[in-house]
């Protein structure tokens, strides 16, 4: 058995958990088309995984506008709320604690998706060189059109409504998408972001939008329910900056002021090479109070490495939760692990999805 950092309990806020393995947000695209409700079988795939100290969930836009890709869940209706309902129960029955990942996609959508079939929303009407998943296929993003000034408001109101809704149903905490080239990294960054008016020029302004997020789900549900996710450096969707360090320094700062819990941070680029540019994680580590989770490409070894140089304090897996629930005992053990099907990452059902074996599962098989 290992003697790692990484099985020990950790005090993340107000919330114990049992390790400091958390499951990354992963997207899974298994939402009943009617109404974007969580899948019913998204109880069990959460729950089967609750031994992670901390859960995130699939990234759950905050209104319709927020949704860039075919059938993820949503986090704005009632229906919604009660169908989170089933797997928090679920995942708290487990012994687990669980977060929702709130967002809102911006540019990185498509007509099909939108409101009356309007042009999806950014900082400025630049289409990303990218594509997404709608209507059964891969399609090329949709051209955006700028958000007036005035609009901006009831996108902060969209994100505070989220967390409400996900306090409502009985999550313990959410974790704000300030990465990937979505909305909020898309008004953070300067390839993006030309916009003239207090949202854009100086990294301050460009900042504001995130800034301006998290202070009103922190007032909502307090900053020791409130984490969020940022990637300085990730090309994912398109985006980047001229001068990341400066921007992400700052960002780090002001969201240390408002005393979010954690800063869950994407090192290199997203599900690729954690080298891709240089940046100085430790200073953003140095500057925030709160917590800090470190992510991508992690093994048992770079989590233990990083941990011991006390370089985070939690560690975040994706691909390896996808095709192994019983990772937690897996790590501890040092047994192999079941790779993961990447066709069935996105939308389908159990295969794939329910389906993979714990350690304890496979013995009883044999
Ligand atoms: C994979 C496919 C679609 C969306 C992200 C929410 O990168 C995502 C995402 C990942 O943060």
């Amino acid at each position: 058995m290992s003697n790692s950092k990484l099985f020990e309990p950790y005090q993340l806020g107000p919330i114990t958990l049992a390790n400091r393995v958390v499951m990354a947000p992963l997207t899974r695209n298994r939402a009943v088309p009617e109404g974007l409700v969580p899948s019913p079988l998204a109880a069990e795939y959460y729950g089967q995984r609750a031994s992670a100290g901390l859960l995130i969930t699939e990234a759950s836009q905050v209104s319709q506008q927020g949704q860039g890709y075919q059938d993820t869940p949503g986090i704005y209706s009632q229906a919604q709320v009660e169908g989170w309902r089933k797997i928090t129960d679920e995942v708290h029955k487990r012994g687990g604690k669980i977060f929702i990942q709130l967002w809102h996609v911006g540019r990185i959508s498509h007509v099909d998706l939108q409101p009356n079939h309007g042009a999806p929303v950014a900082p400025s009407a630049i289409r990303a060189n990218t594509k997404t998943f709608v209507g059964g296929k891969f399609a090329d993003v949709s051209e955006p059109r700028a958000l007036e000034l005035t609009e901006i408001p009831g996108i902060i109101e969209d994100f505070r409504k989220a967390a409400a809704n996900a306090i409502a149903a009985g999550f313990d905490g959410v974790e704000i998408h300030g990465a990937n080239g979505y909305l909020l990294d898309q008004f953070a960054r300067d390839s993006s972001n030309k916009r003239t008016d207090d949202y854009g020029g100086s990294i301050q302004n460009r900042a504001r939008l995130m800034l301006e997020v998290a202070a009103a789900v922190a007032k909502e549900i307090g900053p020791d329910r409130t984490g969020i996710r940022i990637s300085p450096v990730t090309p994912a969707n398109d985006v980047s900056d001229s001068n990341p360090q400066a921007l992400f320094d700052y960002i780090v700062d002001e969201l240390s002021k408002l005393k979010l819990m954690y800063i869950h941070v994407i090192e290199g680029a997203t599900g690729g090479p954690r080298d891709i540019a240089p940046f100085d994680y430790a200073s953003l580590r140095k500057r925030f109070s709160g917590s800090y989770i470190g992510n991508n490409a992690y093994d048992l070894a770079l989590a233990d490495k990083q941990l011991d140089a006390d370089a985070a304090d939690l560690i975040a897996f994706g691909k390896p939760f996808i095709s192994n629930p019983d990772l937690v005992e897996r790590l501890k053990r040092n047994a192999p692990l079941n790779e993961p099907d990447k066709s069935t990452f996105y939308g389908g059902g159990a295969k794939g999805y329910t389906d993979y074996p714990t350690l304890e599962s496979a013995q009883a098989a044999q």
